[in-house]
């Protein structure tokens, strides 16, 4: 199949829309055009595409292995791969995230349908996260590439599903680095007493959604959209009271690589533990867990 791509790109920080391809029939060629359009503007968007699901699955599998959601059921299908939301007032990701943080090894990528989409709102906004980092100060960069952060799955009501992650990771195709806390799955900076996480973090992840970082989408029924989750985090306005329903499918998992190793070890509190340490209880717990998995290895 021979496609001539249209793209036009929608804001300074990211993202694309690309048209004259049929989804439906890309080969290995088409795929390796799209993943160099993906490298360059991190979310893409292909209007007009009303693709099944078995061609939706298909497409996915160009880009790796696909996996269902951990801990959302899906609801309408037995098709383990795909993951779908409907939404009506309410039950929308309207807090910004990178996709299954809370794993060790999370989504690379995610291709998502929207099947059905109301008039008037249910807009997505994504923001590029090597802006993010290449926009700090030296000094914050600098301390930055040398934390680690708790991601958990407490959205999900599981907050004991937890890993790190670095705070600076460095992309594989690119070698930029970007900025890897979000506002949905990160609790704490391991290496920063409670205190000093929560004002960091905090402030990252504000940073984060920078308007002069982002692009806002206002979709269609049979758009596609793709994005890296490993240089982007994305945010749905939850302003819409018809239905809304998207299928994603989601793709795995690198182990996300740090800027450089953590600089100082995993933040203690070893003296007069008083009602604040309870602040501390999850990292504790982790912590815990990783020597006990550290010492039964060594038997
Ligand atoms: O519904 C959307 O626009 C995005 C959904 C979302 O946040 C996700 O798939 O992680």
């Amino acid at each position: 199949m021979s496609q001539t791509l249209e793209v036009v790109r929608l804001s300074s920080a990211l993202g694309a829309e690309v048209r004259g391809i049929s989804l439906g029939e890309v080969g290995p060629i088409e795929a390796d055009a799209i993943q160099s359009l993906l490298t360059e503007h991190l979310v893409l968007f292909f209007p007009e595409q009303h693709i099944g699901i078995e061609e939706h699955v298909a497409f996915g599998r160009h880009f790796g292995t696909l996996e269902g959601h951990p801990n959302l059921r899906n609801p309408f299908s037995d098709q383990p791969e795909i993951f779908e939301l409907a939404a009506s007032r309410g039950g929308v990701a309207d807090e910004w995230h990178s996709d299954i943080t809370f794993q060790p090894e999370p989504s690379i990528l995610a291709i998502l349908n929207m099947v059905k989409c109301p008039e008037v709102g249910g807009d997505t906004l994504w923001s590029n996260m090597y802006r993010a980092y290449d926009e700090l100060s030296a000094p914050l960069q600098e301390l930055c590439e040398g934390l680690t952060a708790l991601h958990d799955a407490a959205p999900h009501g599981k907050p004991e599903e937890m890993t790190t992650h670095p705070v600076v990771r460095v992309h594989p195709i690119t070698r930029r680095k970007s900025l890897f806390v979000n506002e949905h799955f990160t609790r704490r900076i391991v290496e920063l007493s409670r205190e000093e996480s929560d004002v960091l973090l905090g402030y990252l992840t504000r940073w984060a959604s920078n308007p002069r970082f982002t692009v806002r989408y206002r979709w269609s029924k049979g758009t596609v959209a793709m994005w890296d989750n490993r240089c982007t985090q994305h945010f749905v306005l939850n302003d819409f009271d018809e239905e809304r329903i998207i299928q994603r499918v989601t793709v795995m998992g690198d182990r996300p690589e740090a800027a450089s190793p953590p600089r100082w070890p995993p933040y203690l509190r070893t003296r007069n533990p008083g009602a604040t340490s309870r602040h501390d209880q999850q990292l504790n717990k982790l912590l815990g867990s990783r020597a006990k998995s550290l010492e039964s290895n060594k038997k």
